[in-house]
């Protein structure tokens, strides 16, 4: 996640290449120092806990117990060569029979809670079984890295070849804060804090929550008073649906139309311009050519042309409204938003076909 997970490029969005495990390979090398050897990292534990009013002596042993992850930094970088997106590709990825299959459970278990969220927050329970279906496959798949040491990896070492190093390992110091103030919240000892494991980006949990975002928009659905985004599928479901709502989810909005285009006043150019940001009405947006039928042409807002590549093959496209551009406030790509919103749907219809039975 959320992402945020998801300013990270993070969880379950995989544009990122799949990682194999190489646990055997990085145990045959020698350990890289830890980074308690390192004087910038040890001020910064000092200087966290002074902003935070933390032990210093808790966050030097936290910080300075982790080491260098070769693989979290592997992942971390652009891709060598160009890489050919495809929406096919990555749909099928996300949307295939174990993870309907596991949606479809998954609502069953939690309907109560699903249409909870659904009247409190507003977001269609749709939405939120497709984000967490997308992300973890319902809690199977949360990351075996340690966040605080992918975290420190990030913050101090970030990849040089990324183009946005610098403000990159800016935004995991500040993720190292937030995951070390919720764990002084929950008591933990220095030697607990790197037991926490989550993906790569340091995003935990069913939803992927980046440490920031867990701080911001994790709430107690089920009432125990506390929030568990590992075990309590409550807690995930009010998060995710309170992450959405923070991001300007409007009730009731369709995500996206579909779009054709008129070619003989086609200005994609300009369409295309604002890439994900809604930006036009209905009038400016056809009059550029984007041709739109049915329901929304009565659409109230700006939108967005998306346009989704399939590799060699051409491009699908659709008219994306500020609810679609919700969704890529949890994680930044359209790629990501569109195979939640396909997946959610999948899960309801085979839902519905049980039902009916
Ligand atoms: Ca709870």
């Amino acid at each position: 996640m959320a992402v945020i997970a998801s300013a990270a490029g993070a969880a379950g969005v995989s544009e990122a290449k799949p990682y194999k495990k190489t646990v055997a390979a990085s145990a045959l090398q020698a350990k890289d120092p830890l980074y308690a050897t390192r004087p910038e990292v040890m001020q910064f534990a000092d200087d966290l806990a002074s902003r935070r009013n933390l032990d210093p002596g808790w966050v030097r042993a936290a910080i300075g117990q982790s080491r260098f992850n070769p693989t979290v930094s592997r992942l971390m970088q652009p891709p060598a060569k160009a890489f050919v997106k495809n929406w096919r590709a990555y749909r099928g990825r996300f949307i295939d029979p174990v993870r309907i299959a596991a949606g479809v459970r998954f609502w069953q278990e939690n309907r109560a809670t699903l249409a909870r969220a659904e009247q409190e927050y507003g977001v269609p329970a749709e939405l939120i079984v497709g984000v967490i279906g997308v992300e973890t496959i319902y809690g199977r798949n949360t990351g075996s890295f340690s966040v605080l040491e992918a975290l420190t990896t990030l913050a101090f070492d970030f990849p040089a070849s990324h183009p946005r190093a610098a403000e990159r390992s800016e935004f995991f110091k500040g993720e190292i804060e937030q995951f070390l103030t919720l764990e002084s919240r929950r008591g933990a000892t220095a030697l607990e804090t790197l037991d926490i494991k989550g993906s790569y980006a340091g995003a935990m949990g069913m939803p992927q929550f980046m440490p920031s975002s867990w701080i911001k928009y994790a709430v107690d659905f089920d009432g125990d008073s506390s929030i568990d985004l590992w075990n309590s599928p409550a807690d995930v479901i009010g998060s995710v649906a309170n992450y959405f709502k923070a991001f300007d989810w409007q009730p009731g909005m369709p995500t996206h139309y579909p779009v054709s285009f008129d070619t003989s006043r086609l200005d994609m150019d300009a369409l295309m311009a604002p890439d994900i940001l809604p930006t036009f009405g209905v009038a400016s947006f056809t009059a550029k050519g984007a041709v739109l039928d049915g329901a929304a042409l009565d659409h109230k807002g700006p939108l967005a042309l998306v346009e989704l590549l399939n590799g060699p093959d051409a491009p699908s496209y659709v008219a994306g409204t500020e609810n679609f551009y919700a969704i890529t406030r949890y994680n930044w790509s359209s790629y990501y938003a569109m195979a939640v919103i396909e997946l959610g749907r999948e899960v309801n219809q085979e839902r519905l076909k049980l039902d009916g039975r």
